[in-house]
């Protein structure tokens, strides 16, 4: 791996371990708050990390090859992710740990076999935007600390409010 790509998996393994750390630093009483979002508590929000990269990985796959992702609405993307979430209801934390955990592999394995060459291919993104190869990693790392920031804030703005 070049030292680019040793960066992009440095971002990625650091991301990832910050969220497998946070979460398991939560008591059932913390995993059940309400968070930011308005549509899910902590365990859900932890289990939309846990579910969205297959989809992600497809797009990232698409563009490195320069297809086109097929067209489809932010809301069904959206929809698409709270579906996935609804799935996995009543289900514990460790297996979702498990899940994010092989997702995170898959990713880096993806990234070991994307010719450098290709890490500044344009492509879009599923909001639209004009992003690279390199970036679309990028943000598999950039969703994890978003969320996570989003959790540390529900838990404590709940303590603040004890
Ligand atoms: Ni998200």
């Amino acid at each position: 791996m070049n030292d680019r790509k040793k960066v992009i998996k440095a971002e990625l393994e650091t991301a990832h371990r910050e969220l497998v750390d946070l979460a398991r630093s939560l008591d059932a009483e913390a995993l059940a708050l309400p968070t930011g979002s308005g549509l899910w508590n902590v365990q859900e929000l932890i289990t939309h990390l846990a579910t969205f990269l297959p989809r992600h990985l497809r797009d990232s796959q698409l563009m490195s090859r320069g297809e086109k992702i097929p067209d489809e609405r932010r809301d069904e993307v959206h929809q698409n992710n709270v579906e996935l979430v609804k799935q996995r209801h009543g289900r514990s934390l460790d297996e979702t740990l498990v899940e994010l955990d092989e997702n995170k592999t898959s990713i880096v394995a993806f990234l070991e076999t994307v010719p450098d060459s290709d890490l500044d291919r344009m492509g879009e993104a599923s909001d639209g935007q004009a992003i690279s190869v390199a970036q679309s990693f990028q943000r598999v790392a950039q969703h994890y600390q978003a969320h996570c920031a989003d959790i540390a804030k529900a838990v404590t703005s709940h303590r603040d409010n004890r």
